[in-house]
């Protein structure tokens, strides 16, 4: 599926000569659609010094390691292995507007290489990425976010219009360039306002040493919810306060399958995932939902955590694992019990506080290699209480600890971000509209005029909107400054917090209000978990920290579409002298002029939203397959 390069330089001599040839010919043909930035220019990012001893060779009985002197004890924002490969592969992105659906159900999608989930995106630790996006859809934009990715010295490369980009507008395509420095189990996905609901997402998998032995890696597992309207409308529905809660999804998907929730007759048909008995697998789980947060349970089976999100931890053994929107767990299922078939269950939390389904009994089948591949399990195991609370317990394995002297005085309240819910005026012809916001602001970023682009012309009069936070920069700007951050839930609903381009550490999560006074001394600045969504608890708290060792400019973001798109975030400009040194910003501009060209024309614009979630304005309803005057065939 993902070819090696025969190297880069061959790579960039012929993209060079295309981009010749494009650029020389492209101006006189107008019909022809618009292909910028091919180029893809590598400069040299990193320094190889070696991770430790010589480790000896990654096996099944040696899983700590990985080559050479790399293994899982390797600090890897210190060091990662040489970029022996550039995975090579092109993502097309099309819209169909009569799509049948995994459970039976026929509606429109929007599809990466007509395909839903994506392909899986493949690495080894320490390759180059490089991601060609085609955007083969009539009349939106797209953007793609390489969730967890740290790019390190790549602000340009994370894929959010409005922030490091344009969108890309029909007819181009974008070369996604990026080195994975961390290893473990992501996902992909637009960040064209709500896209990713209507199915441009996919697993990215990095392969790389693990904290505990394993003999099989089944790959990713990737849970969603699932709606049979196209985000776009739900989004609007969401929006509105006279609806109340957001919209149930109407399925949940387990690898992309699962049956009719309602109608067993319709269609579709329960994932099954065969096991080989006596056998320890590795299975990468990913909830890459647009809203609803999923509590996993294996009938007979517990799992042994060894990593959250992209951080390894200690092994540690959970009977049940709940999985906010866009968290992942890599965990080792140990088939040691009898040769069947078993459920593996998605529980709700029941009172709807972190999403609800129309399919009440969402599961998918593991079954041991011998068993059965048609019949269903017997064992319907002990239903669970589901909580939306975030599981806790995780140490990682490569350390970071912060000087508690480190933590800003009580004095300094600029640390501390309120979350709210607000009810606006009412929209003359929509009425009240929930927003969301952050100290005070729904983040509104601008398509047309990403931050980066502001950083390229030297602009930093950036418009409050954005919701922008422009950190100062660290003494001598050393890489072991710590930034720290109070997130102040104060409305009822939890929220899965997403930031891009760091891994934060956890130094607390509570109920209430937090007190920096008098509670400073309940928060765990050694080792505490790490990784890159937190669930904040509803009416209560989350202080994070992390290193300002990456230059650009990092989006953090509520996971759940339908706050993000009502505004629910804030993003964070870091050192930003030397982004403009670090990466060739002026390679956004071939597609920012390509959109700024294409915007007038388009059906959908100007949107009305954040433009990080939702698509377009109000009376615009539906993607483009199913609006009256661009109905495909
Ligand atoms: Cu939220």
């Amino acid at each position: 599926m993902i070819l090696p390069l025969p190297s880069i330089s061959a790579c960039c001599a012929a993209s060079i000569l295309f981009q010749f040839l494009l650029t020389s010919i492209l101006p006189l043909a107008q019909a022809e659609p618009i292909r910028p930035n091919p180029v893809v220019e590598l400069a040299p990012r990193q320094t190889i010094i070696p991770g430790g001893p010589p480790c000896g060779q990654n096996n099944a009985t040696n899983r700590r390691c990985w080559k050479n002197s790399w293994s899982v004890d390797t600090d890897y924002d210190l060091t990662n292995p040489p970029a022996f490969n550039t995975r090579n592969i092109d993502l097309h992105i099309t819209n169909v507007s009569n799509w049948l659906g995994p459970d039976g159900v026929r509606k429109p999608a929007m599809l990466i290489n007509g395909q839903f989930p994506g392909p899986t995106l493949e690495a080894d630790w320490g390759d180059y990425m490089q991601v060609n996006v085609y955007n083969d859809m009539q009349d939106n934009g797209t953007s793609i976010h390489w969730h967890g990715i740290r790019q390190f010295g790549e602000s340009n490369q994370d894929g959010v219009n409005g922030i490091t980009e344009c969108p890309i507008p029909p007819g181009s395509m974008k070369s996604y360039t990026f080195h994975v420095t961390q290893y473990g189990t992501s996902w992909y996905h637009s960040h064209y306002s709500n896209q990713y609901g209507n199915g441009v997402v996919g697993p990215l998998i990095v392969r790389g040493p693990a904290s505990a032995n394993y003999d099989i890696d089944l790959g990713p597992y990737m849970m969603t919810d699932y709606y049979w309207q196209t985000a776009d409308r739900l989004t609007l529905k969401a929006e509105l306060v006279s609806n109340g809660a957001p919209p149930d999804s109407d399925n949940v998907l387990f690898r992309g399958k699962s049956v009719h929730p309602t109608n067993r007759t319709q269609g579709g048909s329960y994932d099954r995932l065969t096991l080989t008995p006596g056998k320890k697998h590795l299975l990468r789980l990913i909830n890459a939902s647009v809203d609803n947060s999923l509590t996993i349970t294996l009938v007979g089976h517990n799992f042994t955590v060894i990593a959250t999100d992209l951080v390894p931890v200690k092994p540690i053994v959970k009977s049940s694992l709940f999985m906010a929107v866009g968290q992942r767990y890599d965990v080792i299922i140990d088939a040691n019990q009898a040769v069947a078939n078993y459920w593996l269950n998605a529980t709700l939390e029941a009172a709807n506080n972190c999403g609800r389904s129309r399919n009440l009994f969402p599961a998918a089948i593991i079954s041991y290699s011998g068993a059965s591949t048609t019949a269903l399990p017997t064992n319907k195991g002990n239903p669970i209480t589901a909580t939306c609370a975030g599981e806790t317990g995780f140490v990682p394995i490569v350390t970071r600890t912060i000087p508690a002297s480190q933590f800003p005085p009580v004095s300094n309240t600029s640390n501390t971000l309120p979350v709210s819910l607000a009810f606006p005026t009412p929209d003359p012809s929509r009425g009240a509209i929930f927003e969301w916001r952050v100290r005070n602001t729904p983040i509104n970023v601008e398509w047309d005029h990403p931050v980066l682009e502001y950083i390229l012309q030297g602009n930093t009069s950036f418009p409050g909107s954005i919701n922008l936070v422009d950190l100062p920069a660290p003494p001598n700007n050393a890489n072991s400054t710590w930034t720290f951050w109070i997130i102040q839930n104060q409305f009822v609903l939890p929220h899965p917090v997403h930031l891009h381009g760091h891994d934060f550490l956890i130094l607390g999560i509570g109920s209430g209000t937090f007190n920096p006074s008098t509670m400073t001394s309940q928060l765990n600045f050694n080792n505490p978990t790490r990784r890159d969504v937190v669930q904040m608890p509803g009416s209560g708290w989350v202080v994070i920290a992390y290193k300002m060792d990456n230059p650009g400019v990092w989006l953090m973001h509520c996971h759940i579409g339908w706050h993000a798109a009502g505004g629910l975030g804030v993003q964070f400009l870091e050192r930003k002298s030397e982004i403009k040194g670090l990466m060739k910003l002026d390679q956004m501009e071939p597609n920012c002029n390509a959109w700024r060209a294409y915007a007038p024309r388009s059906p959908y614009l100007p949107k009305k939203d954040s433009g990080l979630k939702r698509r377009m304005g109000m009376g615009e309803m539906g993607m483009e397959g199913e609006s009256p005057v661009r109905r495909l065939a």
